[in-house]
C-alpha cells in the first residue's frame, strides 16, 4: 500500500567503528530478488521461440501484448513516420544528448598496444568490436528514448557493424513499438527494429529466428546477436541471465539508486529534489542521504515532505522513500561518510560537501559520481555526455557502466621470428617438462631440428 505521509528512516552510525562487512550490512538496500519464481516460465518461452520461431513470436504477441502479428520487423516507413511526428523540442534535446554521448564514447575507444619483448618479437592487444548487438527497450510504464541513446551510442562508437532493437508491440499503436522509441532509433540511424517484448525478444536475439514461410509468403530471418543489452522487467532480466554464455549481456540492472554525500553546507532543497527524482522511477528505487549533519537530515526531511506532496508520481516516490532501501545514514565525519559510500557502492553518487571535488576524487566505488550542486543525476540521465546505464545493487564494487568496452573484445596477437622463438626455446622446454607436458616443448624443438 502506498505511503501517504513521508517516512524516511535514519540509520545512526555515529560512534561506531564498523568494518566493511558491517557497513555493507548497515546501509539501506533491498535483498536482491533472484528471479527464481519466473525462471520456469521464462525457460518455456525461450524453448518455444527456439523450436517454433515466428510461430511462437506471433502467439506470444497475441497472448502478452494483445496484438496480431505475422512478422515482427517494423517497416522503414513506420520508423520514418515516428520521427516526422516527434515533438521538435524532444528531437532537439535528443540530438544534443546524442552529440554529448558520442563525444564521450568516441573518446573511450582504446588504442591497440604492442610490446616488443625481444628483437623480432611482438605481442599486440587488438581491440575488435562484436559483430552484432541486440538492444532491448522496455515499453511498459517506462518508455525511455534516452536509454536507446545510452545503449546505441557506445555500440556505434565501438564500431559494431550490426545493431538491432526490440521493443514490445503496443495495442494502441497498431502493434508497433512506442513512437518515441522508433523516433530515437531513427535519429541514431538504426533501421532494424522488431516489435517483440519480454523474454521472447531476448530469445530471438540470442538464438536468432530462421527464415520460414507461411500462406502469405516468406518470413525473413532474425540473425542471432553476440551481445544483448538493455533494461527490462523481471522476465527480461531472467531471460538475459539464462542466455548469458550463449551471448554476452550487459549487467543485470536492479532498481535505480541515488546516494548523496553531503555536509552542513549543502542545500536541503536540492538534495530532496534529487532523492525524489530517482525515487520517481520505481517504488523499489533507493534514495540514500549520507551526512555528518543531524540538522541537514531534518531539513531534507522537511523538504522531502513538501516536494513529494506536489510531485506527479507521489505514491511511487513516497513508497520508495519509506522502503528499507532508502533513508539517511548519520556519520561522525565526512571521512566516515566516504567509507559508507564505498561500502554502499551506489549506482549514482552525488557529492555536495564544502570541497566536493576533493571528496569525489577519494570515492572508489560508484557507477557514476556527480560533483557539486550543479551536477545532478538528472543531468547524467539525459544530457551530461556520461552513460546512464550503470551498475546497481552494490555491483559498482566490481563492475562499470555501459561504455565502448562493453562491445569490444581484445584479441592478443603473437608474432615471433625464428630467432626470437629460439631465444626462449630452452625456457619453454623447462616449463613444459615441469608441467609434465613434454609435447609442448617438442612443438618448439621440432622447429629447430636438423632434418
Ligand atoms: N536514472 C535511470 C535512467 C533514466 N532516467 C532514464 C531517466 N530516464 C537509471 O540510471
Ligand atoms: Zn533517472
Amino acid at each position: 500500500s502506498p505511503a501517504s505521509t513521508l517516512e524516511f528512516r535514519t540509520i545512526d552510525l555515529r560512534g561506531r567503528a564498523l568494518g566493511l562487512a558491517e557497513l555493507r550490512a548497515a546501509v539501506p538496500r533491498l535483498a536482491p530478488s533472484d528471479g527464481a519464481d519466473v525462471e520456469g516460465t521464462v525457460r518455456g518461452i525461450i524453448e518455444d521461440v527456439r523450436q517454433r520461431g515466428f510461430g511462437a513470436l506471433s502467439e506470444l504477441a497475441t497472448r502478452f501484448d494483445g496484438v496480431q502479428q505475422r512478422h515482427p520487423r517494423v517497416p522503414a516507413g513506420a520508423i520514418a513516420a515516428a520521427l516526422a511526428g516527434l515533438d521538435p523540442a524532444v528531437r532537439t534535446a535528443l540530438e544534443e544528448a546524442i552529440a554529448r554521448a558520442r563525444l564521450f564514447a568516441f573518446a573511450q575507444v582504446p588504442a591497440d598496444v604492442t610490446v616488443r619483448p625481444a628483437e623480432g618479437a611482438t605481442v599486440t592487444q587488438r581491440w575488435v568490436p562484436v559483430g552484432r548487438v541486440g538492444l532491448y527497450v522496455p515499453g511498459g510504464l517506462a518508455v525511455y528514448p534516452s536509454s536507446v541513446v545510452m545503449n546505441v551510442v557506445p555500440a556505434q562508437a565501438a564500431g559494431v557493424p550490426s545493431i538491432a532493437l526490440a521493443s514490445p508491440p503496443q495495442k494502441d499503436n497498431g502493434g508497433l513499438p512506442h513512437p518515441t522509441i522508433l523516433a530515437a532509433a531513427a535519429l541514431l540511424g538504426i533501421d532494424e527494429v522488431y516489435a517483440v517484448g519480454g523474454a521472447q525478444a531476448v530469445a530471438a536475439f540470442a538464438y536468432g529466428v530462421p527464415e520460414s514461410h507461411d500462406d502469405e509468403g516468406r518470413l525473413p530471418a532474425i540473425a542471432p546477436v553476440d551481445v544483448v543489452t538493455g533494461p527490462g522487467n523481471i522476465f527480461v532480466a531472467t531471460a538475459k541471465r539464462l542466455v548469458k554464455g550463449v551471448v554476452g549481456i550487459d549487467a543485470e540492472a536492479g532498481p535505480t539508486e541515488i546516494a548523496v554525500l553531503a555536509d552542513a553546507t549543502a542545500r536541503p532543497a536540492l538534495i530532496a529534489a534529487d532523492l525524489i527524482s530517482q525515487a520517481e522511477h520505481d517504488p523499489r528505487a533507493g534514495s540514500v542521504l549520507v551526512t555528518d549533519s543531524p540538522a541537514l537530515i531534518e531539513a531534507v526531511r522537511t523538504e522531502l515532505e513538501a516536494q513529494a506532496g506536489r510531485t506527479k508520481h507521489r505514491d511511487r516516490v513516497l513508497t520508495a522513500l519509506a522502503g528499507p532501501q532508502s533513508g539517511a545514514v548519520l556519520v561522525d565525519t565526512i571521512d566516515a561518510g566516504i567509507a559508507v559510500c564505498d561500502a554502499y557502492a551506489a549506482e549514482h553518487l552525488e557529492v555536495m560537501t564544502a570541497d566536493a571535488r576533493a571528496v569525489a576524487a577519494r570515492i572508489r566505488n560508484a557507477g557514476a559520481v556527480f560533483v557539486g550542486e550543479f551536477s545532478p543525476v538528472s543531468l547524467g540521465d539525459y544530457c551530461a555526455g556520461s552513460n546512464h546505464v550503470l551498475p546497481t545493487s552494490g555491483t559498482a564494487a566490481f563492475s562499470s557502466g555501459l561504455g565502448v568496452a562493453t562491445f569490444l573484445r581484445a584479441i592478443q596477437v603473437v608474432d615471433y621470428s625464428e630467432a626470437a622463438l629460439g631465444g626462449v626455446a630452452a625456457h619453454i622446454r623447462s616449463l613444459s617438462d615441469a608441467e609434465d607436458l613434454p609435447a609442448h616443448g617438442d612443438a618448439v624443438d621440432v622447429r629447430f631440428a636438423q632434418s
